[in-house]
């Protein structure tokens, strides 16, 4: 595509991505009044909810909060069927949505970004796709996802296996029939935890290569009741309004028993544990408000998930391995059904491979110090670049050539999680330094969505071309994700909140955390007359 004599082809904004967030920024800016073009990789819309197709994919945030707000029309006409979502259900309600809409006329689907250069003579972004087409735009909005850059671990002998290899995270479309397979799954994290007990139902053999043990309390899912689902939309702004002012943006529902663990006697406490893990799910770590900052208030709660694993799983030396040391949640805590029963199963075996790693790939399977692991297929449920990954695999360029990689060396840098200094108009919804995955991902996309078509709405009315985040602001803003990262536990182990999961990775926290605080911050920012950007005419 371009428009003609090699000239590129021009819109208002261009928008990289058509999961959740890219869909509402198309809806935002068409209402603006703007000439939009949407890229996407996949066939579909859906972004993460496209890919990982994997068997048991499910949100673990439940239906009725994991969905737009933005129109009450939507929210009423829409009803889900269980209490959390699988996978095909969301696909489906994200399909609607761009139906109802009208929105695919503006996507380009099967086409990917390959890099995205500024001009700030022109005050204009080229992009150009994996096609070969080059287009231009004032504006360009990233709306790649967190969870989006697969984590392919580099083993030697990848090519050698003569079996079937997935990832979760790229599951095909057609799925994967696993009857009379020998099924290897490496890792143990959500993606593991929900497709293990699926897997288990099908495959002859099914043996687990975990690293390290993950917290995980049962979903407690089921038909969403009709009762449920009319309480919340009989008034449905209501509802919304109380989980945005939540911690996490979400779980105003939870099992509260206060603020502080200990102010609970130790029966009171176990009551509220004992509840609150009858509710299931994440809503389990909003038990108590310091559960995240008070490490022996933690431990109470670490204590009474690992003592269900332990009782759950019947074989001691398996719940030995299975339990976990970590500080709760500090990895992302997991939400299951039937996950460490699973293990009780005859044709179900669990490998540690937190001291004798996986050594490579063979014809036959994969092997480590102990021996090799005869295998037909191969799973690799290890996770993803999370937040940073998929900006990074664009080639961005902002000002002066400056690549985006090269500025982000040590770590993301952001003002806001919103935009970077030294790259003009050009804004990341839920970037690093925005609550994005420690907040409810939907209100949290939506949260952004409004914040960037307000602002670019703000720069063509006053006549404005740029915006960029000031250098001090964003220096000031990483500091302060930081601190209140460090005030907490969740820095205490290797998690991809951290990016330690990917081997070389500069360890930094990237998720701002207090839902709340940070929309308050945005808003008074802009009360501000756009605090801590500069703009041009
Ligand atoms: P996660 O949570 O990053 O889990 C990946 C798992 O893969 C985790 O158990 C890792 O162990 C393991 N892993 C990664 N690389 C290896 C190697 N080389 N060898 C052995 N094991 C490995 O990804 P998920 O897809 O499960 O979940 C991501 C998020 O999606 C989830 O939190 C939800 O928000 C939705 P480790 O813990 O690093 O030792």
């Amino acid at each position: 595509m371009s428009g003609g004599n090699d000239r590129p082809i021009e819109f208002d904004a261009v928008v990289v991505g058509a999961g959740f967030a890219g869909l509402y920024m198309l809806y935002r800016l068409r209402e603006l009044g703007l000439s939009v073009r949407v890229f996407e990789a996949g066939d579909g819309v859906g972004g993460t909810w496209f890919w990982n197709r994997y068997p048991g994919a499910r949100c673990d945030i439940e239906s009725l909060e994991y969905s737009y707000q933005f129109s009450e029309e939507l929210q009423q006409e829409w009803s889900w069927k269980e209490r959390y979502a699988p996978q095909g259900e969301i696909l489906e309600y994200i399909n609607f949505v761009a139906d109802r809409f009208d929105l695919r006329r503006d996507i380009q689907f099967e086409t990917r970004i390959e890099s995205a250069h500024f001009d700030d003579a022109s005050a204009r972004w080229t992009l150009t796709t994996t096609g070969g087409d080059v287009v231009s735009s004032p504006f360009c909005i990233m709306a790649t996802g967190c969870l989006s850059s697969a984590n392919m671990p580099d083993f030697p002998g990848m090519d050698s296996f003569q079996g079937a290899t997935y990832h979760t995270g790229h599951w095909p479309h057609e799925g994967v029939d696993f009857s009379g397979q020998r099924v290897g799954v490496i890792g143990t994290g959500s993606s593991a935890i929900q497709s293990i007990p699926e897997i288990a139902k099908q495959a002859e053999h099914l043996t687990v290569f975990q690293r390290t043990p993950n917290y995980s309390v049962p979903a407690n899912n089921g038909p969403l009741t009709s009762e449920a689902e009319a309480r919340v939309k009989a008034d449905y702004p209501a509802f919304r309004k109380r989980n945005r002012e939540m911690p996490f943006g979400a779980f105003a529902d939870a099992v509260r028993g206060g603020e502080e663990a200990f102010a609970d006697s130790e029966s009171d406490r176990e009551q509220t544990y004992r509840d609150a893990w009858e509710r299931g799910g994440l809503t389990f770590l909003a038990a108590y408000g310091d559960l995240m900052f008070n490490k022996e208030a933690n431990d109470t709660a670490a204590a009474f998930v690992r003592e269900k694993i332990r009782a759950a799983v019947n074989d001691p030396e398996t719940a030995r391995k299975l339990t976990p040391t970590q500080t709760l949640g500090c990895k992302r805590l997991c939400a299951d059904t039937h996950y460490f029963e699973t293990y009780n199963l005859p044709h179900v075996d669990l490998v540690d491979v937190s001291k004798i790693p996986i050594e490579c790939l063979t014809p036959a399977g994969l092997r480590n110090a102990d021996g090799e692991f005869e295998l037909d297929v191969i799973i690799f449920a290890t996770g993803f670049d999370a937040m940073t990954g998929a900006l990074l695999s664009i080639d961005i360029q902002g000002k002066e050539g400056l690549p985006l990689s090269e500025k982000w060396s040590a770590g993301p840098r952001t003002y806001l999680g919103l935009m970077t200094a030294g790259f003009p108009n050009l804004f990341l919804i839920t970037g690093p330094g925005s609550p994005s995955v420690l907040a409810n991902m939907v209100p949290a996309i939506e949260q952004h969505v409004n914040w960037i078509a307000d602002c670019v709405d703000h720069l063509r009315t006053s006549k404005l071309s740029k915006i960029e985040a000031d250098i001090e602001a964003e220096d000031d803003w990483v500091e302060v994700v930081n601190e209140i990262a460090n005030e907490t536990l969740y820095p205490q182990c290797n998690s991809w909140y951290l990016g330690d999961n990917i081997p070389g990775k500069p360890r930094v926290f990237m998720p701002y955390i207090g839902f709340p605080t940070y929309v308050e911050k945005c808003e008074d920012v802009v009360s501000k007359g756009y605090e801590g950007f500069h703009t041009n005419a």
